[in-house]
């Protein structure tokens, strides 16, 4: 279960392609073309297993559309997509979870989306520490979300509860010390 969707995760974020499927400008794919695909390059999976995934993703990564024919990641794409989350004032305070290592960096030149399309932030410390530690031993660093919407950064929330914006520029950012 972990695996596939590991890999569902890689095809609907990443790769498309690696299984044959592009997706349209907001990363929707059909639920039966993708069935198909994955039948043809991995292992058969049925719509009851794929439901499966879907709802017992432990954060919500993926969601059905509502007629139930389509599918997406929620976040973190590589590819170019349209998510089309609307803007939303932010929290006052978001977080973020790193490591040490990455600092020095972060310091000079703020959060920085990376690969992604954006970069993740948290409503609480506790998530970004599980982000953070992800890499090693966690780091969490406070933005001022406030202070960023008033000097006109735009802020987006996706279904699942992460905050995401371009860039964080370093003075935003409140680093432990
Ligand atoms: C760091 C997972 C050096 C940043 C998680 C992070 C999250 C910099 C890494 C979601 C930097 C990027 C996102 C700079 C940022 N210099 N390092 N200027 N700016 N970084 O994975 O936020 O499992 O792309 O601190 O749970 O770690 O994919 O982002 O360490 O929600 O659903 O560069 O990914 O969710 O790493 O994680 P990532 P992230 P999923």
């Amino acid at each position: 279960m972990i695996r596939r969707s590991k890999l569902l995760s890689y095809v609907l974020r990443h790769r498309p392609d690696e299984i044959g499927l592009v997706l349209d400008s907001a990363g929707w794919v059909g639920v039966d073309e993708l069935l198909r695909a994955f039948s043809q390059k991995h292992d058969p999976m049925s719509r009851g297993e794929l439901e499966d995934i879907v709802r017992g993703n432990d954060k919500a990564r993926f969601a059905f559309s509502d007629d139930g024919k389509r599918i997406r990641a929620l976040q973190g794409h590589s590819l170019d997509v349209e998510l089309e989350y609307e803007p939303r004032e932010p929290p006052d305070l978001l977080f973020h979870g790193t490591v040490a290592s990455r600092l020095a960096s972060i310091r000079e030149r703020g959060l920085e989306r990376g690969r992604r399309h954006d970069v993740h932030l948290s409503t609480s410390a506790e998530v970004a520490e599980g982000v953070g530690e992800r890499r090693g031993r966690p780091v969490v660093l406070e933005v001022d979300a406030a202070r960023m919407a008033d000097a006109g950064h735009a802020f987006r929330c996706t279904p699942n509860g992460v905050w995401l914006t371009e860039h964080v520029p370093a003075v935003f950012i409140r680093f432990p010390d």
